[in-house]
């Protein structure tokens, strides 16, 4: 071959009829507050993936038994996020008319709010966060990333969603998710792995979930490139222990959220590896 190819997701050149997953990029970062930059993401954790090794030697695993086709980026509608909103609800919602599990690369973490729309409404959302994102609008916007979590729960249901390893909010969020029975675990819980383990395994046995993993969610020491990092976070290590009490959970979406690789070159290279990490370990579990 003279010429390489654009760059998918993996190298992959699978057809969405083929795929079990379906990659989706969604440049979009209208509203990040702090360092701004996630549109450049999809391009980064692409090419990132594309140095992964085929065969994950410490799962024993081969990655190329997972079907994965690469749709490439939603149209991103810069100055509307209405008309984005649109197109990534029909994005989503085709992968899910072909039986295929939407893997979105944001983009902030919003994305996550207008994929969510087209899940069913008993959907588990689990979110790895080191923010609650609880506000009822923040900058005069209901759709900014500092109120994800309160738009997805207005979809799924107040008691459908579970924030891990919060440790920012505003006072008045805090009141609000408790008052309105939201389910969250302090990065301070998180850090007995072994419980917040057991906790996790116990929510999603059974349940559709949508896997929401905001990149903040590590400590910033591993996961520079993010807009609004914040100390002290997880570990890969710790996570990939607390991916094991996933298992019994059926994966209906997974979104990876507010990398900006101009910042770190490393964070898009631990986005790519855990989407391949999750993917694994539940295609091994099936
Ligand atoms: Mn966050």
């Amino acid at each position: 071959m003279i010429y390489s190819l654009p760059f998918t997701f993996g190298r992959r050149e699978l057809d969405a009829g083929e795929a079990e997953y379906a990659v989706v990029g969604v440049p979009y970062d209208s509203s990040q507050s702090y360092r701004s930059g996630s549109r450049e993401a999809p391009a980064a954790i692409r090419e990132a993936s594309r140095e992964i090794e085929d065969y994950d030697m410490l799962e024993d695993f081969d990655l190329l038994e997972l079907k994965i086709a690469d749709m490439g980026d939603v149209e991103v509608s810069f100055g509307s996020s209405e008309e984005t909103r649109r197109r990534v609800r029909e994005a989503v919602g085709h992968i899910l008319d072909n039986d295929a599990v939407p893997v979105l690369l944001g983009g902030e973490h919003t994305i996550s709010a207008f994929a969510v729309e087209v899940l069913p409404e008993d959907t588990l959302f689990v979110s790895f966060d080191a923010h609650l994102d609880f506000r009822e609008e923040y900058l005069n916007n209901p759709y900014s990333h500092a109120c994800v979590l309160r738009r997805v729960a207005e979809h799924v249901g107040y008691d459908n969603v579970l924030a891990v390893g919060v440790r920012s909010a505003c006072r008045e969020e805090l009141e609000d998710a408790r008052r309105l029975g939201v389910e969250f675990i302090p990065v301070t819980e998180c850090f007995d792995l072994e419980g917040v383990a057991a906790r996790l395994a116990g929510a999603v046995e059974g349940r559709r979930v949508y896997l929401s993993i905001d990149m903040d969610f590590f400590d910033p020491a591993e996961a520079r490139g993010v807009a609004n990092p914040e100390p002290p976070g997880l570990g890969f290590r710790d996570f990939l222990r607390l991916l094991d009490s996933l298992r019994g959970a059926r994966l209906q979406c997974l979104d990876v959220t507010e990398v900006v690789p101009r910042l770190d070159a490393y964070t898009p290279v631990l986005a790519a590896r855990l989407i391949f990490k999750v993917l694994a370990r539940y295609k091994k579990g099936k």
